[in-house]
């Protein structure tokens, strides 16, 4: 078995967690109504609910929120981060936002406005909840055009995040390429389980899109552990830095949004820039100012500004990658091994299993991932997170419940938080329920709300 790569850091300062009893947890998880997004944070043991804002910061990156520099307008950080914006992505116009959706909501009006259709649509690898979202308020469709080698959660497939090409390039002449506001690439494509998007599709579908006048945008959240997938499996890229792969991958796209809660290790932040199209900047610049704040800072304050350009750089340090990257394979490999199924290969920020396989005797419309997540809590006091039917929702024109083409519980693992030990405790709870597997119980709804219903459903066993 290959050695098992270490924390590349030591612990300067400790956040103790509180250890319960299954008693405890058992009342706890009744009061929230048997969903574990009611649960109090101080209740969870290891919380995997997601890696979006709850990683670690560095000791230069805490050092960059003592200097920050809160001038209402024109910042010092703010040049700092546009500096750093260039030199990491080769984009000359940056515009910061309070998070990723922050990006979405002042960029996608202005493309469909310009694009000027009375049927716009955005096509995607696949769109995130709050894109899709985003899409919708901005009056077009969000159409995710997936490889289908990713539906298959037994067979590991490198590239599970790419586009469907032949796909891509019939649903443009389909719709028409003048009713296509942009092309949004998704690295990684968190959606399908954190999977990569190979060099190769990033360059044939911006080619594809650039020859038919849409636009390509980047959504960056994850763009470091991308590239760390790209240099370790293209052998073309394999003697490459990180940097150099990030900045290639970019040289694709017109645009970006970006989540600066994943791999740029801040704790809340996100950035909306773009290459060279200035008067497009200028425009969503105006939308900045409304809804996110003035130009130079866009939601943030000075010094989370400091905090993010500093971790856009430590986000693509390959030793971090290795290990964290690594450690999500870890735990995958252990829960593999202990013979729980799971998406393969593990993605870049979560592990992601199975329980359509794993409670087979629960159907969709009594949520057996969900089911899962709160055994898993029952426990060890561990949170993770639905992505099936639960959150999948009713058809809006039937109101019938349709099951999803996935049952999975989110294991997403928050960077630079928890250590090998809390993987190893995490495969251990997850095997022992196994043994129990057939005893485990679906829920029934006790409250349902009309819309995005997992965040504040309550439920039951049955
Ligand atoms: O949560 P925001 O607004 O900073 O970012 C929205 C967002 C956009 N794109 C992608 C690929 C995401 O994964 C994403 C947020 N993801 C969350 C919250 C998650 O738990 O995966």
């Amino acid at each position: 078995m290959a050695r098992r790569i270490p924390e590349p850091f030591r612990i300067k300062m400790v956040e103790p967690i509180k250890q319960t009893t299954p008693e405890y947890r058992r009342q706890a998880l009744a009061a929230a109504g048997w969903n574990p997004f009611l649960l109090r944070g101080e209740d969870v043991y290891i919380d995997l609910l997601t890696d979006s804002g709850t990683g670690a910061m560095s000791d230069r990156q805490w050092a960059g929120v003592m200097m920050g520099d809160e001038a209402y307008a024109g910042s010092r950080n703010f040049y700092e981060l546009e500096a750093t914006v260039k030199e990491v992505f080769g984009y000359a116009h940056t515009l910061p936002t309070h998070q990723g959706r922050g990006a979405e909501q002042i960029l996608f009006p202005e493309l469909v406005k310009r694009c000027g259709s009375q049927q716009p649509v955005f096509l995607s690898n696949y769109h995130f909840d709050t894109t899709k979202a985003h899409v919708e308020i901005a009056g077009a469709r969000a159409i995710n055009v997936l490889t289908p080698q990713a539906l298959d959660t037994t067979t590991a497939y490198d590239w599970k995040g790419d586009f469907d090409l032949p796909r891509l390039a019939a649903l443009i002449e389909e719709h028409g390429a003048a009713n296509v506001a942009g092309l949004i690439i998704t690295v990684t494509c968190n959606s399908a389980g954190g999977q990569p998007v190979s060099m190769t599709s990033i360059r044939e579908s911006a080619a594809l899109a650039r020859r038919h006048g849409i636009p390509v945008i980047i959504d960056a959240a994850r763009f470091a552990e991308n590239a760390w997938f790209i240099q370790q499996r293209d052998p073309d890229y394999a003697s490459k830095s990180v940097p150099a792969i990030v900045y290639e991958m970019f040289s694709h796209g017109d645009m970006f949004t970006m989540s600066a809660k994943k791999d740029a290790l801040v704790n809340i932040g996100g950035l909306c820039c773009f290459k060279h199209d200035e008067n497009l900047f200028r425009s969503v610049q105006v939308r900045c100012v409304a809804m996110e704040g003035f130009v130079t800072y866009g939601g943030l304050a000075g010094r989370d500004m400091a905090a993010l350009a500093v971790g856009l750089k430590e986000g693509m340090d390959e030793g971090y990658l290795a290990y964290r990257i690594g450690q999500v394979a870890y735990l995958g490999d252990r829960l593999a091994a202990g013979g729980i199924p799971i998406q393969t290969p593990t993605g870049g920020h979560a592990v992601f299993v199975d329980a359509k396989k794993l409670l087979p005797h629960i159907p969709a419309g009594q949520f057996p991932a969900h089911a899962l997540a709160c055994e898993l809590y029952l426990e060890g006091g561990i949170r993770g997170v639905e992505i099936g039917s639960l959150l999948l929702g009713r058809n809006p024109a039937t109101g019938e419940q349709e099951p999803s083409p996935f049952e999975l519980l989110r294991l997403t693992i928050p960077r630079r938080v928890y250590t090998n030990d809390h993987m190893d405790y995490i495969a251990d709870c997850l095997i022992d329920i196994q043994q129990r597997a057939s005893s485990i119980r679906g829920l029934g709804f006790d409250y349902e709300p009309p819309i995005l219903r997992h965040f504040t459903a309550r439920l039951h066993p049955l």
